[in-house]
């Protein structure tokens, strides 16, 4: 069951927020994560007031996330925590009614995958997100991910605009089924 809600969810937990992979969230890893966005989003740029910016979004971002997310206040989010935060909070719900620190997250994250800026994730973007996580051997996997993801409105338009990409993402986190759209938005996984 590699796409059950379970997986899903620790998936976000593990490849998207615990940055320095030490098995939970805190502050370290809204620090790293500002560094990595700041210089994925500038393609290599790094400058101290570029980096500033980052570093107060993503700690407000983790000041919020703790509110929705640590429930026992030891200052850490465990896999255990998130998942109760997302059953409490988005199971269930649109995107839109999301919280706001989850909204600010996702689409961060799409800027950060929309590598030429245009304001649609491609099947290039796509692989070189995937390819950072996956080891794989054959590109038709990936592709083949991506394709899943797509209507006919994003086959026309080449790839997901941020709307749909919201809707997905809210899917990966808030639909307890097995099998939805959303599984392959981050490629195969493997947990
Ligand atoms: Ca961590
Ligand atoms: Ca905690
Ligand atoms: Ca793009």
């Amino acid at each position: 069951m590699a796409y059950s809600w379970d997986n899903r969810v620790a998936f976000i937990v593990r490849y998207l927020y615990d940055i320095d992979n030490n098995g939970y969230l805190d502050a370290h890893d809204f620090q790293c994560l500002a560094l990595r966005t700041c210089i994925l989003e500038g393609k290599g740029d790094c400058s101290a007031a570029r980096l500033q910016k980052y570093e107060h979004v993503m700690l407000s971002l983790w000041e919020e996330i703790t509110q929705l997310a640590d429930f026992d206040k030891d200052g850490t989010i465990s896999v255990e925590e998130f998942k109760q935060a997302v059953k409490n909070s988005c199971i269930g719900k649109k995107y839109e009614d999301f919280p706001q620190a989850m909204k600010a997250f996702i689409e961060t994250n799409f800027r950060m995958l929309d590598i030429n800026a245009d304001g649609l994730l491609g099947v290039e973007e796509f692989r070189y997100d995937c390819v950072q996580r996956m080891v794989v051997d054959d590109i038709k996997v990936i592709d083949d991910a991506f394709h899943s993801l797509l209507n006919d409105d994003d086959r026309r338009k080449g790839g997901l605009a941020l709307s749909r990409y919201q809707e997905l993402f809210a899917q990966f986190l808030g639909d307890q089924s097995d099998n939805c759209q959303a599984n392959l938005l981050f490629g195969p996984l493997e947990l």
